[in-house]
């Protein structure tokens, strides 16, 4: 059945919430994360600070450099998260099926209530102005048949952006001629390998894609899909609050009775789910581990400790769990964070951008991510968003498996 969905991501989101409750920062670069003076990254900046090289994830040493006049503000997570309940509320009114992505993101299946593309059109209409009266903010909409081609669409125009892609045909002939980069899951790793055979635009995986398969296998299949326009994945019904747990699992080529190699792997996934579980604003009190071994047998065991936030406290949870479960080969392990809460007492706590906690923590797993990088000869800590993605992270679980 066609789908109408509707992409809305907000505009420079952390930061647009500052200057619209603090005028004097309008206008200005304003850079939110750590401070300069501190160990950190960059969690977004505004539209002034962008031109000057600044983005998202970036060192905030390496920021300050590019834009020494620019504010530097600690995220003040409380509030984007109230924020982002108003704005879901707003959102999810025009959807039969609302998928929460991020705090300023999400799919909106329209499909019922727009009946055609003259009806989503009023809806997107709608979604930008009210979201600007009521919530004094800019959001970027993109109206699509699908769910990749509603993301690039929001993409397309920002900030304040409104773009449509009606059908393959259009989302096709929009991105042929661009980078495969711009490819649904293709990430750095992904497009190195796809240069190495001579692929470097869309229209060059629509040509050889009997290569793409060969090259990249499952994944390949479902590039040379998305190149051509075709993704029919659903919008799932999903929103953070009501969420029992956030894990992340993975099933090996080959079962593992390698207990060491586990724990290491274990350590990626308590990345990952730390990950996705901050994109939501939510924390966890308790931790799971999932494993099943070779006979198909699985366990899950399970511990809460006080309080539980960054990937190695989540990791010293599931190891340690892991050290007293049966030694026998497994297939799939997997960890998990329960007992969400997005409380400020357990943000602050947890967070805490400005205590000696945060820092500690942060330098730890530096420290595990150097010291993995050097057991596998891989660079994890370069490429730590690249193993958000599950693909890369199924990949590297397997490369390490492979060379212990
Ligand atoms: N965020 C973060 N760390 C990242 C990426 C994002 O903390 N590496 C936070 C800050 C952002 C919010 O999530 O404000 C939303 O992320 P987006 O990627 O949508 O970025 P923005 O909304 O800030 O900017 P854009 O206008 O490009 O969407
Ligand atoms: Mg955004």
């Amino acid at each position: 059945m066609p789908q109408i969905i509707i992409h809305v991501d907000m505009d420079a989101f952390y930061a647009s919430v500052e200057m619209r409750d603090d005028p004097t920062l309008r206008g200005k670069p304003l850079i939110i994360g750590s401070l300069p003076s501190e160990r950190g990254v960059v969690a977004t900046c505004s539209y002034e600070a962008r031109p000057f090289g600044v983005h998202s994830g970036m060192n905030i040493k390496d920021a300050y450099r590019l834009c020494p006049g620019g504010i530097y503000m600690h995220p003040n997570f409380e509030k984007y998260r109230a924020v982002s309940r108003q704005l879901h509320a707003i959102w999810d009114t025009y959807a039969s099926a609302s998928e929460t992505i991020a705090l300023d993101e999400a799919y909106l299946d329209v499909t019922e209530q727009a009946v055609d593309w003259e009806g989503a059109r009023r809806i997107a209409r709608l979604i930008k102005e009210r979201t600007l009266e009521e919530l004094k903010l800019t959001c970027s909409v993109g109206l699509a048949y699908s769910k990749t081609a509603a993301k690039t669409a929001s993409e397309e125009k920002k900030p304040d952006g409104y773009f449509e892609i009606l059908s393959p045909e259009e989302y096709v002939r929009l991105i042929q001629d661009r980078d495969v980069k711009v490819l649904y899951t293709v990430g750095g790793s992904t497009a190195e390998k796809l240069y190495g055979i001579g692929i470097r635009t869309v229209r060059d995986v629509q040509q050889r894609q009997e290569d793409v398969i060969r090259l990249l296998g499952k994944q390949g299949r479902w590039i040379t899909q998305v190149a051509l326009g075709i993704d029919e994945r659903r919008v799932e019904p999903y929103r953070p609050e009501e969420a029992k747990s956030i894990g992340r699992e993975l099933t090996f080529q080959k079962d593992v009775d390698n207990y060491e190699l586990l724990r290491d792997v274990l350590f990626l996934l308590a990345l990952n789910v730390e990950n996705r579980a901050k994109r939501v604003g939510l924390r966890g009190r308790g931790v799971t581990l999932k494993l099943t071994y070779a006979n198909m047998k699985s366990i899950t065991r399970s511990r809460s400790p006080a309080a539980c936030g960054g990937a190695v406290s989540i990791w010293r949870e599931a190891a340690s769990l892991l050290d007293k479960v049966e030694k026998r080969p497994v297939r799939l392990i997997g960890v998990s964070l329960y007992n969400l809460t997005d409380t400020e007492e357990q943000q602050l706590r947890l967070e805490g951008f400005d205590t000696e906690d945060a820092r500690t923590r942060e330098a730890e797993q530096k420290r595990m991510l150097a010291a993995l990088g050097e057991r596998y000869h891989l660079d994890f800590e370069g490429n730590l968003e690249k193993l958000f993605h599950m693909e890369t992270l199924h990949r590297t679980a397997e490369y390490m498996r492979k060379h212990f």
